[in-house]
Protein backbone atom coordinates (compact mmCIF):
# COMPACT_ATOMS: atom_id res chain seq x y z
CA UNK A 1 0.00 0.00 0.00
CA UNK A 2 2.81 2.40 1.21
CA UNK A 3 4.76 2.03 -2.25
CA UNK A 4 1.74 2.38 -4.18
CA UNK A 5 1.29 5.86 -2.52
CA UNK A 6 4.34 6.83 -3.38
CA UNK A 7 4.06 5.67 -6.88
CA UNK A 8 1.00 7.60 -7.16
CA UNK A 9 2.27 10.68 -5.78
CA UNK A 10 5.28 10.38 -8.16
CA UNK A 11 3.29 10.47 -11.12
CA UNK A 12 0.86 13.20 -10.11
CA UNK A 13 4.40 15.46 -9.06
CA UNK A 14 5.51 14.22 -12.41
CA UNK A 15 2.12 15.44 -13.99
CA UNK A 16 2.70 18.82 -11.97
CA UNK A 17 6.38 19.08 -13.29
CA UNK A 18 8.12 19.16 -10.29
CA UNK A 19 11.42 18.84 -10.72
CA UNK A 20 12.43 17.01 -7.34
CA UNK A 21 10.72 14.89 -5.03
CA UNK A 22 11.64 13.59 -1.84
CA UNK A 23 10.18 11.35 0.86
CA UNK A 24 11.21 11.11 4.77
CA UNK A 25 9.76 9.40 7.95
CA UNK A 26 9.00 11.58 10.63
CA UNK A 27 11.15 9.54 12.66
CA UNK A 28 14.33 11.03 11.29
CA UNK A 29 13.95 14.22 13.41
CA UNK A 30 13.71 12.54 16.74
CA UNK A 31 16.57 10.51 15.71
CA UNK A 32 18.66 11.69 12.81
CA UNK A 33 20.60 9.25 10.64
CA UNK A 34 24.36 8.63 11.44
CA UNK A 35 25.16 9.35 7.82
CA UNK A 36 24.03 13.26 7.64
CA UNK A 37 26.94 14.47 5.45
CA UNK A 38 27.70 17.18 8.09
CA UNK A 39 25.09 19.24 10.58
CA UNK A 40 24.48 22.74 12.03
CA UNK A 41 25.93 22.63 15.66
CA UNK A 42 22.38 22.32 17.02
CA UNK A 43 19.66 20.57 16.14
CA UNK A 44 16.30 21.70 15.32
CA UNK A 45 14.64 22.20 18.80
CA UNK A 46 11.42 19.27 18.72
CA UNK A 47 8.46 22.32 18.62
CA UNK A 48 9.81 22.62 15.26
CA UNK A 49 9.05 18.90 14.04
CA UNK A 50 6.40 18.04 11.84
CA UNK A 51 5.06 15.52 14.30
CA UNK A 52 4.75 18.10 17.03
CA UNK A 53 2.97 20.20 13.89
CA UNK A 54 0.46 18.34 13.03
CA UNK A 55 0.83 15.07 15.34
CA UNK A 56 -1.03 13.15 12.60
CA UNK A 57 2.24 13.45 10.49
CA UNK A 58 3.52 10.51 9.61
CA UNK A 59 5.73 11.03 6.41
CA UNK A 60 6.93 14.53 4.87
CA UNK A 61 6.97 14.92 1.28
CA UNK A 62 9.18 18.05 0.15
CA UNK A 63 8.86 19.21 -3.40
CA UNK A 64 12.11 21.40 -5.26
CA UNK A 65 11.23 24.09 -7.81
CA UNK A 66 14.64 25.23 -9.56
CA UNK A 67 15.52 28.79 -10.16
CA UNK A 68 16.91 29.19 -13.24
CA UNK A 69 20.57 30.16 -13.10
CA UNK A 70 20.89 32.96 -16.34
CA UNK A 71 18.10 34.98 -14.41
CA UNK A 72 19.69 34.22 -10.79
CA UNK A 73 23.00 35.29 -12.67
CA UNK A 74 21.14 39.08 -13.11
CA UNK A 75 20.49 39.45 -9.26
CA UNK A 76 20.08 42.01 -7.41
CA UNK A 77 17.47 42.54 -9.95
CA UNK A 78 13.42 42.95 -11.07
CA UNK A 79 13.83 39.92 -13.10
CA UNK A 80 15.08 37.54 -10.07
CA UNK A 81 12.87 39.13 -7.91
CA UNK A 82 9.91 38.38 -10.27
CA UNK A 83 11.21 34.51 -10.81
CA UNK A 84 11.48 34.62 -6.86
CA UNK A 85 7.70 35.44 -6.38
CA UNK A 86 7.11 33.16 -9.65
CA UNK A 87 8.38 30.25 -7.72
CA UNK A 88 7.14 31.07 -4.72
CA UNK A 89 3.60 31.25 -5.94
CA UNK A 90 3.98 27.72 -7.88
CA UNK A 91 5.43 25.93 -5.03
CA UNK A 92 2.81 26.93 -2.78
CA UNK A 93 -0.02 25.95 -5.27
CA UNK A 94 1.88 22.40 -6.09
CA UNK A 95 2.38 21.96 -2.47
CA UNK A 96 -1.40 22.28 -2.07
CA UNK A 97 -2.59 20.23 -4.93
CA UNK A 98 -0.52 17.01 -3.54
CA UNK A 99 -2.17 17.53 -0.23
CA UNK A 100 -5.37 17.61 -1.87
CA UNK A 101 -4.71 14.66 -4.34
CA UNK A 102 -3.66 12.79 -1.01
CA UNK A 103 -6.42 13.90 0.94
CA UNK A 104 -8.89 12.58 -1.63
CA UNK A 105 -7.05 9.34 -1.54
CA UNK A 106 -7.85 9.12 2.19
CA UNK A 107 -4.84 10.11 3.97
CA UNK A 108 -5.11 13.31 6.23
CA UNK A 109 -2.72 15.79 4.47
CA UNK A 110 -1.65 19.32 4.57
CA UNK A 111 0.58 21.51 2.77
CA UNK A 112 2.71 24.31 4.20
CA UNK A 113 3.80 27.80 2.79
CA UNK A 114 7.65 27.50 1.40
CA UNK A 115 8.00 30.30 3.81
CA UNK A 116 5.99 31.38 6.64
CA UNK A 117 6.38 35.06 7.61
CA UNK A 118 4.49 38.04 7.02
CA UNK A 119 7.04 40.35 6.02
CA UNK A 120 10.83 40.86 6.31
CA UNK A 121 10.63 43.03 9.39
CA UNK A 122 9.40 39.95 11.61
CA UNK A 123 12.02 38.07 10.42
CA UNK A 124 14.80 41.16 12.20
CA UNK A 125 13.32 40.62 14.81
CA UNK A 126 13.48 37.24 14.94
CA UNK A 127 14.90 35.17 11.75
CA UNK A 128 13.09 32.09 11.81
CA UNK A 129 9.93 30.47 10.73
CA UNK A 130 8.12 27.69 12.22
CA UNK A 131 9.09 25.07 10.04
CA UNK A 132 12.29 24.38 8.12
CA UNK A 133 12.36 23.57 4.46
CA UNK A 134 15.75 23.06 3.92
CA UNK A 135 15.80 19.89 7.10
CA UNK A 136 13.33 18.52 5.30
CA UNK A 137 15.09 18.22 1.99
CA UNK A 138 18.24 17.00 4.16
CA UNK A 139 16.16 14.24 5.60
CA UNK A 140 14.84 13.04 2.41
CA UNK A 141 18.25 12.99 0.67
CA UNK A 142 17.92 15.64 -1.65
CA UNK A 143 21.53 17.10 -0.83
CA UNK A 144 23.75 18.47 1.91
CA UNK A 145 23.97 21.75 3.41
CA UNK A 146 26.83 24.40 2.02
CA UNK A 147 28.88 26.88 3.41
CA UNK A 148 26.12 29.56 2.30
CA UNK A 149 23.84 27.36 4.42
CA UNK A 150 21.89 26.14 1.75
CA UNK A 151 20.78 22.68 0.63
CA UNK A 152 22.91 21.99 -2.50
CA UNK A 153 21.54 19.93 -4.52
CA UNK A 154 23.42 17.87 -7.30
CA UNK A 155 20.78 18.80 -9.66
CA UNK A 156 20.75 22.71 -9.44
CA UNK A 157 23.30 23.11 -6.21
CA UNK A 158 21.44 25.83 -4.21
CA UNK A 159 19.32 26.78 -6.56
CA UNK A 160 16.30 25.42 -5.73
CA UNK A 161 13.69 26.36 -3.73
CA UNK A 162 11.47 24.17 -1.49
CA UNK A 163 8.41 23.20 0.50
CA UNK A 164 6.36 20.24 2.13
CA UNK A 165 3.42 18.21 2.45
CA UNK A 166 2.99 16.46 5.76
CA UNK A 167 0.55 13.52 5.35
CA UNK A 168 -0.75 11.04 7.45
CA UNK A 169 0.39 8.18 5.06
CA UNK A 170 3.54 5.73 5.86
CA UNK A 171 5.67 5.89 2.78
CA UNK A 172 9.35 4.98 2.57
CA UNK A 173 11.83 7.16 3.20
CA UNK A 174 14.26 8.18 0.41
CA UNK A 175 17.98 7.50 1.14
CA UNK A 176 20.92 9.21 2.20
CA UNK A 177 23.90 9.15 0.18
CA UNK A 178 26.55 10.76 3.11
CA UNK A 179 28.18 12.62 0.31
CA UNK A 180 28.88 16.22 1.07
CA UNK A 181 28.63 18.36 -2.28
CA UNK A 182 29.85 21.59 -1.18
CA UNK A 183 33.88 21.84 -2.36
CA UNK A 184 34.50 24.69 0.01
CA UNK A 185 35.58 26.55 -2.88
CA UNK A 186 34.62 29.94 -0.51
CA UNK A 187 32.93 31.43 -3.34
CA UNK A 188 30.21 32.16 -1.61
CA UNK A 189 31.87 33.80 1.65
CA UNK A 190 34.31 36.25 -0.54
CA UNK A 191 31.32 37.24 -2.72
CA UNK A 192 28.54 37.80 -0.02
CA UNK A 193 28.79 41.60 -0.11
CA UNK A 194 27.53 41.86 4.00
CA UNK A 195 30.24 39.04 5.17
CA UNK A 196 27.14 37.34 6.26
CA UNK A 197 28.93 33.59 5.95
CA UNK A 198 31.32 32.32 8.41
CA UNK A 199 34.68 31.41 7.49
CA UNK A 200 35.82 27.90 6.89
CA UNK A 201 37.02 26.08 10.14
CA UNK A 202 39.56 23.41 9.04
CA UNK A 203 38.94 22.26 12.83
CA UNK A 204 35.00 21.69 12.38
CA UNK A 205 35.06 20.11 9.32
CA UNK A 206 31.72 18.71 9.33
CA UNK A 207 29.97 21.22 11.13
CA UNK A 208 28.91 24.02 9.14
CA UNK A 209 28.39 27.43 10.82
CA UNK A 210 25.57 30.01 10.84
CA UNK A 211 25.61 32.82 8.55
CA UNK A 212 24.56 35.93 10.40
CA UNK A 213 20.93 36.40 9.87
CA UNK A 214 20.19 39.82 10.37
CA UNK A 215 22.99 41.24 8.41
CA UNK A 216 21.40 38.97 5.00
CA UNK A 217 18.02 39.59 6.28
CA UNK A 218 19.02 43.23 6.52
CA UNK A 219 20.41 43.54 3.39
CA UNK A 220 17.41 41.71 1.78
CA UNK A 221 15.38 44.52 3.39
CA UNK A 222 17.07 47.78 1.88
CA UNK A 223 16.79 45.48 -1.71
CA UNK A 224 13.16 44.84 -1.32
CA UNK A 225 12.58 49.05 -1.13
CA UNK A 226 14.33 48.75 -4.48
CA UNK A 227 12.17 46.05 -5.80
CA UNK A 228 15.06 43.91 -5.93
CA UNK A 229 15.19 41.60 -3.40
CA UNK A 230 16.62 38.86 -2.86
CA UNK A 231 19.91 39.18 -2.72
CA UNK A 232 20.88 35.45 -4.08
CA UNK A 233 24.51 35.88 -4.67
CA UNK A 234 25.61 32.99 -2.73
CA UNK A 235 23.59 30.78 -4.88
CA UNK A 236 24.34 32.68 -7.81
CA UNK A 237 28.46 31.91 -7.29
CA UNK A 238 28.11 28.43 -5.86
CA UNK A 239 29.76 26.07 -8.64
CA UNK A 240 27.74 22.62 -7.67
CA UNK A 241 24.67 21.94 -9.75
CA UNK A 242 24.09 19.96 -13.16
CA UNK A 243 22.22 22.91 -14.15
CA UNK A 244 25.46 24.81 -15.10
CA UNK A 245 25.98 22.48 -17.73
CA UNK A 246 22.50 22.90 -19.36
CA UNK A 247 23.53 26.69 -19.52
CA UNK A 248 27.12 26.18 -20.44
CA UNK A 249 27.68 28.13 -16.82
CA UNK A 250 30.96 25.66 -15.59
CA UNK A 251 33.75 28.39 -16.22
CA UNK A 252 33.10 30.32 -13.07
CA UNK A 253 35.18 33.21 -14.35
CA UNK A 254 31.78 34.21 -15.74
CA UNK A 255 31.66 36.32 -12.39
CA UNK A 256 34.75 37.51 -12.70
CA UNK A 257 36.15 40.85 -14.68
CA UNK A 258 38.21 38.80 -17.18
CA UNK A 259 38.07 39.20 -20.89
CA UNK A 260 35.83 36.90 -23.04
CA UNK A 261 32.71 37.56 -20.52
CA UNK A 262 31.64 40.96 -21.90
CA UNK A 263 28.91 39.93 -23.21
CA UNK A 264 27.40 38.35 -20.03
CA UNK A 265 28.08 41.43 -18.12
CA UNK A 266 26.31 43.79 -20.53
CA UNK A 267 23.16 41.71 -20.33
CA UNK A 268 23.14 41.97 -16.83
CA UNK A 269 23.94 45.10 -16.93
CA UNK A 270 20.64 46.16 -19.34
CA UNK A 271 18.61 44.43 -16.88
CA UNK A 272 19.51 45.43 -13.57
CA UNK A 273 18.95 49.06 -15.35
CA UNK A 274 15.39 48.88 -15.89
CA UNK A 275 11.99 48.47 -13.49
CA UNK A 276 13.62 49.27 -10.13
CA UNK A 277 14.45 52.00 -7.84
CA UNK A 278 18.63 52.01 -8.67
C1 LIG B 1 14.16 32.88 7.75
C2 LIG B 1 14.65 32.62 6.34
C3 LIG B 1 15.64 33.46 5.82
C4 LIG B 1 16.29 34.57 6.63
C5 LIG B 1 17.34 33.94 7.56
C6 LIG B 1 18.35 33.07 6.80
C7 LIG B 1 18.68 31.72 7.39
N1 LIG B 1 19.83 31.22 6.97
O1 LIG B 1 17.94 31.11 8.15
C8 LIG B 1 16.84 35.51 5.50
C9 LIG B 1 15.81 36.52 5.10
C10 LIG B 1 18.13 36.22 5.85
C11 LIG B 1 16.97 34.49 4.36
C12 LIG B 1 17.81 34.65 3.29
C13 LIG B 1 17.95 33.72 2.28
N2 LIG B 1 17.16 32.67 2.03
CO1 LIG B 1 15.84 32.04 3.27
N3 LIG B 1 14.51 31.31 4.35
C14 LIG B 1 14.12 31.56 5.58
C15 LIG B 1 12.95 30.62 5.95
C16 LIG B 1 11.65 31.39 5.72
C17 LIG B 1 12.95 30.03 7.33
C18 LIG B 1 14.21 29.31 7.81
C19 LIG B 1 13.96 28.86 9.22
O2 LIG B 1 13.92 29.64 10.11
N4 LIG B 1 13.66 27.60 9.47
C20 LIG B 1 13.32 27.11 10.83
C21 LIG B 1 14.62 26.86 11.67
C22 LIG B 1 14.35 26.01 12.91
O3 LIG B 1 15.49 26.13 10.84
P1 LIG B 1 16.92 26.66 10.47
O4 LIG B 1 17.03 28.08 10.23
O5 LIG B 1 17.41 25.77 9.40
O6 LIG B 1 17.55 26.45 11.91
C23 LIG B 1 18.80 25.94 12.24
C24 LIG B 1 19.73 27.01 12.66
O7 LIG B 1 19.17 28.28 12.45
C25 LIG B 1 20.05 26.74 14.11
N5 LIG B 1 19.69 27.81 15.07
C26 LIG B 1 20.51 28.78 15.39
N6 LIG B 1 20.01 29.55 16.31
C27 LIG B 1 18.80 29.10 16.60
C28 LIG B 1 17.86 29.56 17.52
C29 LIG B 1 16.65 28.92 17.63
C30 LIG B 1 15.62 29.41 18.59
C31 LIG B 1 16.39 27.82 16.78
C32 LIG B 1 15.10 27.17 16.82
C33 LIG B 1 17.34 27.37 15.88
C34 LIG B 1 18.57 28.00 15.79
O8 LIG B 1 19.46 25.53 14.45
C35 LIG B 1 18.54 25.11 13.49
C36 LIG B 1 18.75 23.66 13.33
O9 LIG B 1 20.00 23.32 12.77
C37 LIG B 1 13.15 29.47 4.90
C38 LIG B 1 11.84 28.79 4.47
C39 LIG B 1 11.44 27.73 5.47
N7 LIG B 1 10.31 27.89 6.09
O10 LIG B 1 12.19 26.79 5.65
C40 LIG B 1 13.84 30.20 3.74
C41 LIG B 1 14.91 29.43 2.96
C42 LIG B 1 15.85 28.76 3.96
N8 LIG B 1 15.62 30.49 2.27
C43 LIG B 1 16.06 30.15 1.10
C44 LIG B 1 16.87 30.98 0.28
C45 LIG B 1 17.14 30.49 -1.12
C46 LIG B 1 17.40 32.19 0.77
C47 LIG B 1 18.31 33.18 0.05
C48 LIG B 1 19.33 32.64 -0.96
C49 LIG B 1 17.52 34.34 -0.59
C50 LIG B 1 16.96 34.02 -1.89
N9 LIG B 1 15.77 33.57 -1.85
O11 LIG B 1 17.56 34.20 -2.93
C51 LIG B 1 19.03 33.85 1.25
C52 LIG B 1 20.28 33.08 1.67
C53 LIG B 1 20.72 33.31 3.05
C54 LIG B 1 21.65 32.25 3.56
N10 LIG B 1 22.85 32.13 2.98
O12 LIG B 1 21.28 31.51 4.51
C55 LIG B 1 15.60 28.75 0.73
C56 LIG B 1 16.72 27.72 0.79
C57 LIG B 1 16.74 26.78 -0.40
C58 LIG B 1 17.91 25.83 -0.35
N11 LIG B 1 18.31 25.35 -1.50
O13 LIG B 1 18.40 25.51 0.71
C59 LIG B 1 14.45 28.50 1.81
C60 LIG B 1 14.30 27.06 2.28
C61 LIG B 1 13.14 29.00 1.16
C62 LIG B 1 12.47 27.96 0.27
N12 LIG B 1 11.18 27.81 0.42
O14 LIG B 1 13.11 27.30 -0.53
N13 LIG B 1 16.15 33.42 4.54
S1 LIG C 1 21.79 36.25 0.35
FE1 LIG C 1 23.35 37.85 -0.06
S2 LIG C 1 23.62 38.89 1.92
FE2 LIG C 1 22.58 36.94 2.34
S3 LIG C 1 24.24 35.49 2.82
FE3 LIG C 1 23.80 35.29 0.62
S4 LIG C 1 25.25 36.70 -0.36
FE4 LIG C 1 25.17 37.26 1.79
S1 LIG D 1 30.10 28.48 -3.06
FE1 LIG D 1 31.68 26.91 -2.59
S2 LIG D 1 31.92 27.02 -0.32
FE2 LIG D 1 30.00 28.10 -0.84
S3 LIG D 1 28.41 26.51 -0.64
FE3 LIG D 1 29.03 26.51 -2.79
S4 LIG D 1 30.64 24.93 -2.92
FE4 LIG D 1 30.38 25.42 -0.74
Amino acid sequence: MTNQIKKDILIECHRLNISLVGFSSVKLWEKPPENLPNKFEEWIPSEFWPQNIFPEAKTVIVIGIPVQLPIVETAPSIYYHELYKTVNSLLDSKAYEISEFLNQKGFASIYLPRDGYGDINALLKKPLAFFSHRHAAYLAGMGSFGQNNMILTPEYGPRVRFTSIFTSAEIESDKITGKDLCTKCQRCIDDCPVNAIPPLNESKKNIIPLIDKISCAQRSKRLREKYTSPCGICIKVCPVGEDRKLFSRENMNIYSSKKGFEKYRNAWKHVRSYGSKE
